[in-house]
């Protein structure tokens, strides 16, 4: 009896250090599709989840696969498929909430790519947010 409740405490314990006290903001399924190297741009989605009592802001991004990279949003206009920067305050993660960066939505315009996105392909991104500061991910190139 008593080794199955030592078992069950340490089981709780390594819980415990997995999860407990996460990050503020984690970041999670950092992907984008391959895509032909004659197109000069490509994309990167994501879910992020804000750990805190505040909301938090993505306000940008970089990557050595990108010349640039910014926060857009796709939408229609007129019945067209578009893309705009999307404003000052960045992309809001809410306050003990999650937002996800997805194809049609909300995503990360990697401007004049530095490199191919071939499926199986990883590149680092750095994300910039308003309280967390920096997040370093990786994002991986597959086709969804
Ligand atoms: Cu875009």
């Amino acid at each position: 009896m008593r080794s199955t409740w030592v078992w069950s405490m340490a089981v709780l314990a390594l819980l415990a250090a997995a999860c407990g006290s996460g990050a503020d903001i984690e970041v999670a399924d950092v992907w984008g599709r391959p895509s032909p190297s004659v197109a000069t741009n490509g994309a990167f989605y994501m879910v992020i989840t804000n750990n805190t009592e505040v909301a938090d802001h993505l306000v940008a991004a970089s990557s050595p696969a990108c010349a640039a990279a910014e926060l857009h949003e796709s939408m229609m206009n007129d019945g067209v498929m578009g893309m705009a920067q999307v404003g000052p305050a960045g992309i809001e993660i809410p306050a003990n909430g999650q937002t996800t960066l997805e194809v049609g939505g909300l995503h990360v315009m990697c401007i004049d790519k530095q490199a191919e996105f071939v499926a199986g392909e990883r590149f680092d991104v750095t994300l910039e947010f308003e309280n967390a500061g920096t997040v370093e991910v990786q994002a991986e190139i597959k086709e969804s």
